[in-house]
């Protein structure tokens, strides 16, 4: 044991009249929700990235946080990995997930990259055989390093699309080493700042060539997670490749790839592309391209990615009604991508961050099991678009313009409009919450 979180309890569920900070009120792990246990429909992960690994710093100034493991030698990253499965454990979060620059000293070349990824590798390994703790996902760091800064896959440059490839490499190896149930790619600064300098045609082609590599490369360890792609508009590019979910499913299209890949959606990216997060949830849904979640709330002011963590419950209620009536995640699952305040600096805020986060999941998913269940949305939805179950609706998609203008005239078709009832819906929906 650290004494990093010294003093504080583990944290279990006392129930909505609790007055323990250090308790969870909706979120009761075994608690069934439509006939499964919550922990099986939030399988929440812990991001050790902003948990572990970021220091505070914003373009003003730089660390404030105080950890005891900051540096960057072998016996540091041990010790922040110590601290991170004994705030695993205290959560009970059942997952976490990393990049390789989080949790391992930056080498002097790729040999010692890998060398030092591996020796934590194994030191994970451990970790998770004593805790039970598993790996959502392992994703690599293709963005912080200075030889990153013009892209990875779609670098002008081969030499670093060559690092890239490689890199990523040994980042599927650790993620199936430790029984990831995923892999993603966050394309990082795949995007460009100028199109004066940018031939967008042939970065996307790298993009392409990169990512079939990787599927083929998961085929060939046997690697049986998926691959998830994490759509984003901006920051750090000004133009991202990536930007949404309409945009990863073109290119997946264009590659021949959209059996192969799914996408990981972040709310906060959702927010940045002008979209709300379940309507990324639904379209991915609708393409079957639905994977797993990134947690967070963005800030609606602010033109950045402030990865806040998610406490606005009627919003993440409608989320979690789209991943239910996406059937829910298989290999995928909430994870908090999210990062406290920077003059949030003790232990406990870390701690307090994530049990509300937890928390307010479960509400959502709560009110979300309650919308599905209830079954009035669904009718009024069916309702809406009754006109195509019948045999004249059904036969207008297979017809073509001319019989169909034959038969407007024919029937003297006049269509009635119908309100769509919004105000009505959005009051039912208040009442589950
Ligand atoms: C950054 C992304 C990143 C990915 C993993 O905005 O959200 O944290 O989730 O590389
Ligand atoms: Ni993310
Ligand atoms: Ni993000």
């Amino acid at each position: 044991m650290t004494d990093f979180f010294k003093g504080i309890p583990a944290i279990s569920f006392e129930g909505p009249d609790s007055d323990n900070d250090f308790a969870f009120r909706h979120y009761d792990a075994n608690e069934l929700v439509m006939g499964k246990p919550m922990k099986d429909h939030l399988r929440f992960a812990a991001a050790y990235w902003h948990s572990f690994a970021w220091p505070g710093g914003d373009p003003f100034g730089g660390q404030t946080f105080d950890r005891p493991w900051f540096g960057d030698t072998m016996a540091l990253a041990k010790m922040k990995a110590d601290v991170a499965f004994e705030m695993f454990d205290l959560l009970g979060v059942p997952f976490f997930c990393f990049h390789d620059a989080d949790v391992r000293p930056e080498g002097a070349n790729f040999a010692e990259n890998t060398r030092n990824l591996e020796e934590i590798v194994d030191y994970f390994a451990g970790k998770m055989e004593t805790t039970g703790t598993k790996l959502l996902w392992g994703t690599a760091n293709l963005f912080s390093h200075r030889r990153f800064m013009a892209g990875a896959a779609t670098n002008p440059d081969p030499e670093v699309f060559a690092f890239s490839a490689a890199t990523i490499k040994t980042c599927m190896d650790a993620t199936h080493k430790l029984g990831g149930e995923n892999y993603v790619l966050w394309g990082g600064r795949e995007g460009y700042e100028t199109l004066l300098n940018t031939d967008m045609g042939r970065e996307r082609r790298q993009a392409g060539a990169m990512l079939q590599m990787v599927v083929d490369y998961k085929h060939k360890i046997g690697f049986d997670g998926a691959i998830l792609i994490e759509p984003k508009p901006q920051e750090p590019t000004k133009h991202q490749y990536d930007y949404d979910v309409a945009t990863v499913y073109g290119f997946l299209k264009d590659f021949g790839l959209e059996n192969e890949v799914k996408v990981n959606i972040e709310q906060g990216h959702a927010i940045l592309a002008g979209h709300s997060f379940e309507h990324e949830l639904a379209l991915a849904r609708e393409l079957g391209i639905f994977g797993s979640i990134d947690m967070n709330r963005n800030d609606y002011q602010s033109g950045w990615d402030t990865d806040q963590f998610p406490n606005n419950i009627p919003e993440m209620a409608l989320a979690y009604y789209e991943v239910l009536r996406a059937g829910g995640f298989t290999t995928g699952g909430t994870n908090f991508d999210a990062k406290l305040r920077r003059q949030s600096l003790d232990a406990e805020d870390l701690i307090l961050a994530h049990v509300g986060g937890m928390d307010a999941c479960a509400a959502g998913l709560k009110a979300a099991a309650a919308m599905l269940e209830d079954g009035k949305l669904e009718a009024a939805r069916d309702a809406r678009y009754a006109g195509w179950a019948a045999p004249e609706g059904q036969d207008l998609l297979a017809s073509d313009l001319a019989s169909i203008e034959a038969q407007v005239r024919r029937n003297d078709i006049n269509p009635a409009p119908r309100s769509g009832r919004q105000e009505r819906l959005e009051n039912l929906v208040n009442r589950y919450l």
